[in-house]
């Protein structure tokens, strides 16, 4: 693992029990987004002003082994920090799809690229269509390869 330091956690309580519970049954529990049934990964950036480890369930949008990381905050106007965090350090990132976490980086895909990976994000949660509409910023979405 690339990734190590100290894990602070999310001040958001239902984020940080997600998480919890998520590592504690290796992706058995606490794997979907609330009720919706839709899968969630759970992706470790390093804090890019505290160096401290951050942990961030986001939905799971995957495609021959990568992972579109979509920036959303339900269309809030700013981008979330885990995406300046991956922005500062785009190789200080792990994957956790299931039971173990592996070790990644990504890229801001732009062009027709970030177009054929948004569809499969809208496939995957339709919301997100809605959290454009609701912005106007263009959503990131970034993709995340294993690192070998
Ligand atoms: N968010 C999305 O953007 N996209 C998704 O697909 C998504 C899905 C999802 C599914 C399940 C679920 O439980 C949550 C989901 N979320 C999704 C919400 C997501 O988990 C995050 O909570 C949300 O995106 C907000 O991310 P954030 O990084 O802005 O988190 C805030 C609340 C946060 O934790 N802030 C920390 C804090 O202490 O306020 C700071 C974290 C940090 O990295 N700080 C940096 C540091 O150095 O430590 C620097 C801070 C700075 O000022 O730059």
């Amino acid at each position: 693992m690339v990734l190590e330091g100290e894990y602070e956690p999310s001040p958001r309580q239902w984020v940080r029990d997600q998480v919890e519970e998520y590592e504690a049954s290796g992706g058995e529990r606490a794997d979907t987004l609330r009720d919706t049934g839709l899968p969630v990964i759970i992706v470790t950036t390093r804090g890019n002003r505290s160096g401290k480890l951050r942990k961030t369930p986001l939905m799971r949008v995957e495609h021959n082994g990568e992972y579109a990381l979509v920036a959303s905050l339900g269309g809030a106007p700013a981008h979330p920090v885990w995406y300046h965090n991956l922005k500062a350090d785009p190789e200080a990132v792990t994957i956790q799809d299931g039971p173990e976490p592996f070790d990644a980086r990504v890229r801001e895909l732009t062009g027709e690229e970030r177009d054929e990976w948004w569809e499969r994000a809208v496939a995957a949660y339709p919301p997100y269509a809605d959290y454009q509409k609701k912005t106007e910023r263009v959503i990131p979405v970034l993709v995340a390869s294993r690192r070998s």
